[in-house]
């Protein structure tokens, strides 16, 4: 049976704010940090509950709200193979969490218990970690209060990366087995990821030290970790790494602000030369942005597309030469925000496919590859070997020394991949691997392909919920005879292409369009959005 007493005294610490419906969305839970100390409570109950409906494995929580301003924060439930957790039960986190009273909260949780036959005499594991927020500590007090609270047993990972979160909850889970993902410490991250980036870059000089725009976030202190491990195979130069400063998580700075402003933060004015080139994280690190400034002091954004671009053609031309090619099929997933001529230039070299706005949605179709490369344009990504794929790379008989050393590489890369989830720490290894190998700088990665103009804006409807859409968002079916009205529009524009969706994260419908020069993608976002309003 529930251990209702224990849940009862601890619940009553941890009080459901009146008026206030909270919602498992995309991101976990996510809002403003000073009424989720019930949730995290809930979490805590609910993170135990998951485990023991899995037979005791480990599940993951981790507590931030990534590039959301400093004053939010949110919690997500990661499930065992370091995934985000299952669709099914955020409907249930939903209505556990809206519970009103102690007492509505242990019925729910007694209806629940039997709806997802869970049995309770299974044991419960659970590992956490939060960000560099403010907020931080006391939430993870509350949650450790739901963990204990259900006799699960808890682990905390301290202020870390939602990466190595999800790291973490993978190599505890695979521990001793033959699918080992490493080992179970934040130090097993390093070591993973640093000796695969050496491997693949052992033949090159020291290059030019790479400049990090740590968003003032969990970033800063593990990337500051991460160099000592690299040593002179890539010299790093943190910015924005002030972790303590009140009000700078986020702000004017990091991979959200570099993509929705297409800016160089204001702070690395004068601090990134011409040629070199930057990246940005966002608060949580599982998203990067690269950009580099050119000798007319033109800042160039290299998004999330950019990177699947430069990384797909790279692993297809390894699979190639490695002589796997009949074996090994890589395939890309983006979303309808990818710039269409990213879609273009992909579609020429590999199989492409779009799916729904969410991280899950792309990482499941990644999932249908023997290699799958997935980025949203804002750059969270990563790619995904099969698992019958890495039996072939462990089990393969090269026939030519290229074809040895193409196969090592793929090794390699399936070691330096975070592939339980997007990680701009490994990503940005990643990128400069294929850098290195490609002998290229900002400037040819750049070059692969030029970005269509394009423009997304926000518009603020009564009700969001009316909009529905089919063909991976890229068509509304409702309001009726809106759709046609926004194909009529499209047509007039010289390479004109738009949709419109709800978010899932904002209370706002978004509005994306693209043309073949800026003002004319200007102009059509903002005459859809009027049709929208
Ligand atoms: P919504 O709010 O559903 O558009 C946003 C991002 C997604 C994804 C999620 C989760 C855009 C246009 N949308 O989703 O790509 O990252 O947040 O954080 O960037
Ligand atoms: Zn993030």
């Amino acid at each position: 049976a529930l251990p209702t007493e224990s849940i009862r005294a601890l619940s009553d610490l941890h009080p459901k704010p009146a008026q206030i419906r909270f919602q498992y969305g995309t991101a976990g839970f996510r809002t403003l940090a000073s009424v989720l100390d019930s949730v995290l409570f809930r979490v805590g109950v609910i993170a135990g509950l998951r485990s023991k409906r899995l037979d005791g494995k480990t599940i993951g929580v981790m507590v931030t709200a990534s590039h959301n301003p400093e004053q939010d924060n949110g919690v997500k439930l990661v499930d065992p193979r370091g995934e985000m957790l299952d669709t099914s039960w955020e409907i249930y986190a939903t209505a556990l969490s809206n519970a009103q009273t102690t007492d509505d909260f242990i019925l729910e949780l007694d209806k629940f218990v039997q709806t997802a036959k869970i049995d309770l005499s299974k044991p419960a594991r659970v590992v956490y970690a939060r960000d560099t927020r403010p907020s931080g500590a006391s939430l993870v007090a509350a949650l450790e209060d739901g963990i204990k609270s259900i006799g699960a047993e808890g682990r905390n990972a301290g202020v870390t990366t939602t990466p190595i979160l999800h790291y973490l909850v993978r190599a505890i889970n695979t521990k001793g087995t033959k699918e080992s993902y490493g080992d179970d410490s934040e130090d097993g991250y390093f070591l993973k990821l640093s000796n695969a980036y050496k491997k693949l870059v052992s033949a090159r000089q020291t290059p030019q030290p790479l400049m990090i725009d740590c968003a003032n976030g969990v970033g800063a202190p593990i990337a500051a970790k991460l160099a000592e491990y690299l040593g002179g195979s890539l010299p790093l130069v943190l910015e924005n790494a002030s972790i303590t400063t009140p009000g700078a998580l986020n702000n004017a700075c990091g991979a959200d602000y570099v993509k929705t402003t297409q800016k160089l933060p204001p702070s690395l004015a004068g601090r990134l030369r011409p040629g070199q080139r930057g990246c940005s994280l966002d608060g949580d690190a599982d998203r990067l942005m690269y950009f580099y400034i050119d000798e007319r002091s033109q800042f160039h954004m290299l998004d999330g597309d950019k990177i699947a671009a430069l990384v797909a053609a790279f692993i297809v031309e390894l699979v190639k030469t490695s002589g796997l090619d009949s074996q090994i099929k890589v395939g890309v997933v983006q979303t309808a925000y990818a710039n269409g001529a990213s879609t273009k230039y992909l579609s020429e070299r590999l199989p492409v496919r779009c799916v729904q706005t969410g991280v899950k949605h792309l990482h499941h179709a990644a999932e249908h590859f023997n290699i799958g490369v997935y980025f949203e344009a804002n750059g969270h990504g990563t790619v995904l070997f099969s698992q019958a794929t890495q039996e072939t790379l462990d089990t393969y008989e090269p026939s030519t020394p290229a074809q040895s050393t193409a196969l090592e590489h793929l090794r390699n890369l399936n070691q330096l991949i975070n592939q339980t989830v997007g990680d701009a720490l490994s990503d940005m290894l990643l990128v400069e691997v294929v850098l290195a190998h490609k002998a290229y700088s900002g400037i040819e990665w750049d070059s692969l392909y030029v970005d269509l103009p394009n423009r997304l804006v926000k518009v603020v409807v009564a009700d969001r919920n009316q909009f529905k859409t089919e063909d991976a968002e890229r068509q509304l079916v409702s309001p009726a005879g809106l759709q046609q009205r926004i194909n009529d529009l499209i047509r007039r524009y010289d390479g004109g292409r738009s949709f419109v969706r709800p978010s899932g994260t904002e209370d706002v419908v978004r509005v994306y369009a693209e043309a073949s020069i800026k003002a004319q993608a200007d102009e059509l976002a903002f005459r859809v959005a009027g049709l929208v309003y």
